[in-house]
């Protein structure tokens, strides 16, 4: 009982719900508050024992996000929660904000094998450091979703059941391919890196460095420092960046949060973003359209974070005991300026 107890003060730490976005609509912050209600009952209720869960045919679905570091990372929190509000007679949600510490996911993690739920979901902070935790998951017989970030190759992919994420080598490359056309082949370019150790800055790094060490002769890369994902950090960095170097002519940033602290900091230093210093992002967030359709940005690669419904009907695959591919790749696109409209702005949903 006092295990119990314990246990249930530490979930009830860990579900830190976040208020939502500023892109958010009301209808989805509702639904957001809902889920929120309905996550904080189950938090207060005792875990349920495996007798009682096996009389329970919902699909139980316990989700460790990493916290609230980017517009799309409020986007993913929202689709998901949105899609459990309004599948509460299927589905079960457990949600917990780890704050972008990897310790607090393998908590969390820890609580959901704990609870007995069907399948684990979590975007992996950074890419190691999760054998333990993974192999608990496994012998506890509970499939894990990796979403929207992988952990590192060499821990092994049988750690894992399947991964719902994009391509951010691709991404990478992309957005090199867009920065090429840009400066006609030749410039000096600076690059705004995510979260160390992530897989999506990672990745997104090495796609863009690559092509452009390949094929891009004349254009050099300059710097490349984390901007942690933030917008505060992409726009202090890209502050000292433009006090170190006086001839960059575009950015690439892992994410369009960076993105827009860099325009920022480009502004305050009296130049004109996406004329002077030309900028490109990743992840299609309504605010890097915004941005594009004012000129003050030239491109976003898209990274969609509305994966509620693969992750759902993939854990439900998974609770029934199907195989699934082991990495669902979504499908994302490239929005240069000529794309981007006002019309593709309103239609954004995130
Ligand atoms: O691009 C970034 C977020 O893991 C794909 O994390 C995700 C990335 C996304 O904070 O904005």
């Amino acid at each position: 009982m006092k295990k119990t107890l314990a246990m249930l003060t530490g979930l009830a730490m860990a579900f830190s719900l976040t208020a939502c976005g500023g892109s958010t609509t009301a209808a989805t912050t509702a639904a957001a508050a809902e889920t929120t209600a309905a996550a904080q009952t189950e938090a207060e209720k005792a875990p349920e024992t495996e007798a009682e869960k096996s009389g329970n045919d919902k699909l139980v679905v316990g989700f460790a996000q990493i916290g609230q570091e980017s517009g799309w990372r409020d986007a993913e929190t929202n689709d998901v929660q949105w899609y459990a509000a309004r599948n509460t007679d299927t589905i079960e949600l457990t949600f917990a904000d780890a704050q972008q510490k990897q310790e607090n996911q393998i908590k969390a993690i820890r609580n959901f094998i704990e609870m007995g739920v069907d399948v684990i979901v979590f975007p992996p902070v950074v890419e190691t450091g999760w054998e333990a935790v993974l192999t608990e998951c496994q012998e506890a017989g509970i499939p894990v979703i990796l979403v929207d970030r992988g952990i590192d190759a060499s821990a092994g992919d049988d750690l894992y059941t399947t991964m719902i994420a994009s391509d951010h080598v691709w991404a990478g490359e992309q957005a090199a391919i867009v920065m090429n056309d840009l400066l006609g082949g030749k410039g000096k370019v600076v690059e705004l890196e995510g979260t160390v150790g992530a897989s999506a800055a990672v990745q997104r790094k090495k796609g863009f460095d690559e092509y452009i060490a390949a094929n891009c002769p004349d254009i050099e890369i300059l710097d490349s420092q984390t901007g942690d994902f933030t917008r505060s950090m992409g726009k202090e960095v890209m502050e000292s960046f433009l006090k170190t170097y006086d001839d960059i002519d575009a950015v690439f940033c892992h994410n369009d949060d960076m993105a827009l602290g860099a325009i920022e900091a480009i502004k305050e230093a009296g130049k004109k973003p996406g004329e002077d210093i030309k900028i490109i992002g990743v992840d299609g967030v309504k605010g890097a359209f915004e941005a594009i359709l004012a000129g003050e940005m030239n491109c976003t690669v898209e990274c969609t974070p509305i994966l509620a419904e693969q992750i759902f009907e993939t854990a439900a695959k998974l609770k029934n005991g199907e195989t699934v591919d082991k990495w669902i790749m979504s499908a994302d696109g490239v929005y240069t300026s000529d794309k981007v409209t006002q019309e593709v702005v309103d239609g954004r949903q995130y």
